[in-house]
């Protein structure tokens, strides 16, 4: 099997921190695929335009391209059905696309804020001021002072996660004994914010840290091997 992914990257080659593509990284190495992974930056949008769009991740399979890390995820369970389910069956997948959607919506927007001060600084050179300008834009305030009041936004981003927290206090993983796709949309952001940023988004007591542990741990460490700015 031939299988690519372009995946977004940092000043260095080895700092990947789109949260997105962690999913997508997560869920190959859930399917046992082996990839290669392609680093891309933001203003090499030129080199997405064979896929009709301009977002990683984009897996490449023998010269189709499949972009959308849900749409992703469905590929690998339907194009290789007879490795681990991503999603434990139909019923499961339909809860995966809720936790897919609380991802995007109370967690990585939630984090958002609290790091996109610190992303500007993992950028490549080239890519900074497209995402300066992108960003500002989108916050109708400067980076620095979206960011500037994460130290009151942390206890609210905490509270949020709850539901999360309790589900995790119950069981290893949002799939039971093992991880799921599931898991791997909610540590997506967790994965994106260790990256980019030194700032705790999780109390060391916290049982989603405990979680995010496991994660980190999974697949030979897959996720704890890439360089980040907190532990
Ligand atoms: N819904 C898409 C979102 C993809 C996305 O937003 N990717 C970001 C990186 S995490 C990107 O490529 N952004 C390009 C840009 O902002 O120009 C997915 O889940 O894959």
């Amino acid at each position: 099997v031939t299988l690519q992914l372009y995946d977004l990257a940092g000043a260095d080659d080895a700092l990947r921190f789109s949260p997105n593509c962690w999913r997508t990284r997560l869920a190959l190495a859930h399917k046992g695929l082996d990839v290669e992974t392609i680093p891309w930056r933001f203003t090499e949008t030129h080199r997405l335009a064979f896929s009709g769009q301009g977002k990683v991740p984009i897996l490449v399979h023998d010269g189709r391209s499949v972009h959308d890390s849900w749409t992703i995820a469905l590929y690998l369970e339907e194009t290789w059905p007879d490795r681990p389910s991503l999603f434990g069956g139909a019923a499961g997948l339909a809860l995966a696309r809720f936790m897919n959607h609380w991802a995007d919506n109370v967690v990585q927007a939630g984090l958002v804020r609290m790091i996109v001060a610190d992303i500007v600084h993992c950028l490549h050179p080239k890519d900074r001021d497209y995402f300066r300008t992108s960003r500002e834009a989108r916050f109708g305030a400067t980076l620095e002072s979206v960011g500037a009041d994460r130290d009151q936004r942390i206890g609210a981003f905490r509270q949020s996660l709850q539901p999360l927290r309790l589900t995790v206090q119950e069981r290893p993983f949002l799939g039971g004994d093992r991880p799921l796709y599931a898991d791997y949309v909610a540590f997506g952001g967790f994965q994106w914010a260790r990256t980019v940023s030194s700032f705790a988004v999780l109390d060391d007591s916290d049982p989603v840290a405990a979680w995010r542990d496991r994660m980190l741990d999974l697949y030979g460490g897959l996720a704890r091997g890439v360089p980040a700015r907190a532990a």
